[in-house]
């Protein structure tokens, strides 16, 4: 339930439930494709950008491809 309401949350900045890929919406925020993002990054994304610090369980300041999908699936 949570994976889809993030899902949508998404859509409008991404489109990128259209290819039906998850990690293809990973891949449309990682604008210096580095395979994690940055604050900057998720800051296009309001709802992201709130639960950044959430998401980014290490605190390292990026949210990894591991910790991005660990959050989708809590
Ligand atoms: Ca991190």
């Amino acid at each position: 339930m949570k994976k889809f309401a993030f899902i949508l949350f998404f859509l409008p900045a991404t489109g990128a439930l259209a290819s039906g890929n998850i990690s293809d919406l990973f891949a449309a925020l990682d604008k210096d494709g580095n395979g994690a993002l940055s604050k900057e990054e998720a800051s296009v994304e309001s709802r992201l950008a709130a639960a950044f610090d959430e998401i980014d369980t290490d605190g390292d300041g990026q949210i990894t491809r591991a910790e991005f999908d660990k959050y989708q699936s809590n």
